[in-house]
């Protein structure tokens, strides 16, 4: 009798065990970035930011995001620079509106990030490294792309969506 009541009681306590072991705790969503590029060589007068209509099957330079839609609430972005010889980095902004295009400053070939509105970044990763960045997001769509001179230009961006 005592025996079976020790082995119900070691057999509850390892349920329990098993099962906070099992919840998931409270970790951000986790979006996998890829930042990439086919040539070093930059082009702004592509004009393949988001909204510009240029033809993208041009672009050079690639983020690329997974998943592309995640739950709102804390999101981690952890960025990983595939290139060869290419310093790229992740910036992040909301983009309520994606028919309109960034605030860009073409004298430095770069989106004027404050005006852009920057909610964070990974900044300048050398190839092959990687970063990570953890935000708490709304509901709405968002952008992801690299503000090293010329990028955005070569098409280093993506939208996100967080429902
Ligand atoms: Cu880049």
């Amino acid at each position: 009798m005592k025996t079976l009541a020790i082995r119900s009681l070691m057999f509850a306590a390892s349920t329990l065990a098993l099962l906070s072991y099992a919840q998931p705790s409270y970790a951000a969503y986790l979006v996998h970035v890829t930042v990439n590029d086919t040539t070093a060589d930059i082009n702004p007068e592509l004009k393949l930011g988001m909204a510009m209509n240029g033809d993208m099957s041009k672009a050079t330079m690639s983020l690329k995001a997974v998943p592309s839609s995640v739950p709102a609430g804390e999101v981690t972005f952890q960025v990983t620079n595939a290139s060869k010889g290419t310093v790229h980095e992740m910036i992040l902004s909301p983009a309520p509106d994606m028919t309109k295009a960034l605030p860009y400053n073409a004298n430095e070939s770069r989106v004027d990030e404050e005006k852009a509105e920057h909610l964070g970044e990974v900044s300048e990763l050398d190839p092959g490294k990687s970063g990570a960045l953890t935000v708490t997001l709304k509901p709405g769509t968002y952008l992801l792309y690299c503000n090293v001179p010329g990028h955005y230009m070569s098409g280093m961006w993506n939208t996100i969506t967080v429902k």
